[in-house]
């Protein structure tokens, strides 16, 4: 079993942080998890030093990467698999380009309606009214495009749109945040890709902070 040499900052709440989780897996580049447990905090050390204050963030022997796409691209780097990977940039077709533009959005939307409500914000305060509708206007999208946008990929083993859109789809149940009742193409995408042993090892929960 390799011994890891990097430290994911994270959580396992987080839709962001899978990402990463799921790459990690599929590259096979052993990491250990250092759970944020919370989450509010103003202090920098506390997200590996992201002045951001937000996760996911990759320490490694060279240097800390921040937020997911960074993080993704250094684990593919370590990574010893010859995987095919799609990138964002690698979506020069309108729809895949569109597709990701609104699952990026919609996740960050997400954590808008997330934080708001850690802060006590009910969901019919006229500052989330647009959120809310952002996230129905995503999931409408994404029913109608996201299948067609992933065909216009290159052919690969791992696209950052498919464990994107995965990580948002189904964050967004586990959070109460939508529903997919509705979106019978986005619950048939989730299902076959739930199906594989990187998503299968990366199920969203509340990590637990160490009783002492
Ligand atoms: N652009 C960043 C966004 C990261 C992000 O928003 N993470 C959320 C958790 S899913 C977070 O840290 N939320 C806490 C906050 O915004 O204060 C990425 O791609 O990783």
């Amino acid at each position: 079993m390799p011994t890891a040499t990097v430290s994911l900052i994270a959580r396992s709440s987080s839709h962001f942080s899978r990402i990463t989780r799921i790459y990690a897996a599929e590259l096979e580049v052993p990491y250990a998890l250092e759970p944020v447990f919370d989450i509010a905090s103003t202090t920098s050390g506390v997200f590996g030093d992201n002045p951001l204050l937000r996760v996911p963030s990759l320490r490694t022997p060279e240097g800390t990467w921040f937020g997911s796409l960074g993080v993704c691209r250094e684990l593919a780097r370590r990574s010893s698999r010859a995987l095919r990977l799609v990138w964002p940039e690698n979506l020069l077709d309108v729809l895949g380009s569109n597709a990701q533009e609104v699952v990026t959005d919609a996740m960050n939307t997400g954590v808008i309606i997330t934080t708001s409500r850690m802060q006590k914000v009910p969901d019919d305060n006229p500052a989330l009214t647009k959120p809310f509708a952002r996230l129905r206007g995503a999931l409408g999208w994404l029913e109608g495009n996201l299948e067609a946008a992933l065909a216009t990929q290159p052919t690969a083993d791992l696209s950052f749109l498919e464990v994107s859109a995965f990580c948002f789809l189904t964050h967004l149940t586990f959070r109460g945040l939508g529903t997919l009742d509705d979106h019978p193409q986005l619950r048939a995408f989730c299902a076959r890709f739930a199906d594989r042993a990187s998503a299968r090892a990366t199920p969203y929960h509340f990590d637990q902070p160490p009783v002492t």
